[in-house]
């Protein structure tokens, strides 16, 4: 693969609003109240740590990235985490220098400014120092872009999606292809489509028909536009393609973890840009057989079964985990 560089790291999901909301409440201004809430605090993190590998969505107050749902967005998390070793230490050093300079230097202190111009040691080392950071930030983030355009073993399904103001047209270019329209849930269906659950279905993201694929498989995304631009972004797989009319743009992702993600059209396309989400429901292979199988024929049977099937096994988990 040659991606040495790329040791992938697991990276925990942790949630940086609440973080910051504990830190900035931990301390009520007296040792017993601090105990309770160092207490509260453990509990809290506790819970957090077993609900974040279903967090496939935005949460309030959210600062960085969702939790990755694939090894490319595994790389992206763990490449912007490097490149802050970098920025870090510059910005404090910019900093430092432009403190020492106003201090030292300022005319009170310092009425007679040296002439001096030119400084052979000083002009080698701000071309240099800069050019060796530039390699380190450009070889692995050229392999990461190769990487992000190059799938890993031959895509097993291959599904278009065309961008149309305000949904999305889906079709699974299979022998006989299954192709329908994704829109966003309306509040007044949550009923008929089974979707009263606000957490799974949040209000703005969650969508009447998810696109559904099995997990542990190289999908190919191809997406085009019927009218104006949109883009066909997810998060948590790490990416982001410009859906272009008259174009049809590639992509493609590898989830590895089972669940409900949700992502947005991300290209100004019209008054109702804001209201044409995205969700793929990443599922075992054989669940995703079964919604095939109906889907060509009976789709709203076929969710319907599919999400029975979801709920059964949630219900063994849990059942399992007492
Ligand atoms: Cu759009």
């Amino acid at each position: 693969m040659g991606r040495v560089w790329f040791e992938r790291r697991k990276l925990a999901g942790e949630s940086p609003r609440r973080r910051s909301d504990l830190f900035l409440h931990i301390y009520p201004g007296d040792d017993a109240g601090m105990k309770k809430n160092l207490i509260t605090l453990a509990v809290v993190a506790l819970s957090l740590s077993a609900g974040a590998a279903l967090a496939a969505q935005p949460v309030d107050w959210q600062l960085s990235f969702q939790p990755a749902a694939t090894p490319i967005m595994e790389e992206i998390r763990w490449f912007e985490r490097y490149t802050l070793w970098f920025i870090a230490p510059i910005t404090l050093l910019v900093l430092a220098l432009l403190a020492w300079v106003i201090v030292r230097y300022r005319a009170s202190v310092n009425p007679v400014p040296s002439r001096t111009s030119h400084n052979t040691v000083i002009e080698v080392i701000w071309t240099v120092g800069p050019v060796v950071v530039l390699l380190f930030l450009a070889i692995p983030s050229f392999q990461l872009l190769t990487a992000q355009h190059t799938p890993d073993e031959d895509p097993a399904l291959t599904i278009k999606a065309t961008g149309n103001q305000w949904n999305w047209d889906y079709e699974y270019q299979l022998d006989e292809p299954v192709s329908f329209n994704s829109a966003m849930l309306q509040e007044g269906d949550r009923a008929q489509f089974g979707k009263e659950d606000m957490a799974a279905y949040p209000r703005l993201l969650a969508v009447d028909n998810e696109v559904v694929v099995p997990v542990d498989t190289t999908v190919r995304m191809l997406v085009t536009a019927s009218d104006v631009l949109h883009a066909f972004a997810m998060p948590a797989f790490g990416i982001k393609v410009d859906a272009v009319p008259g174009r049809v743009n590639e992509t493609w992702f590898k989830a590895t973890k089972e669940g409900l993600y949700y992502g947005q059209c991300s290209e100004l396309c019209g008054k109702d840009h804001a209201f044409m989400p995205i969700a793929i429901r990443v599922v075992a292979a054989d669940q995703y057989e079964g919604w095939l199988q109906t889907a060509a024929t009976d789709l709203d049977g076929a969710y319907r079964t599919l999400m029975a099937e979801i709920e059964e096994q949630k219900t063994e988990v849990a059942a399992a985990g007492q």
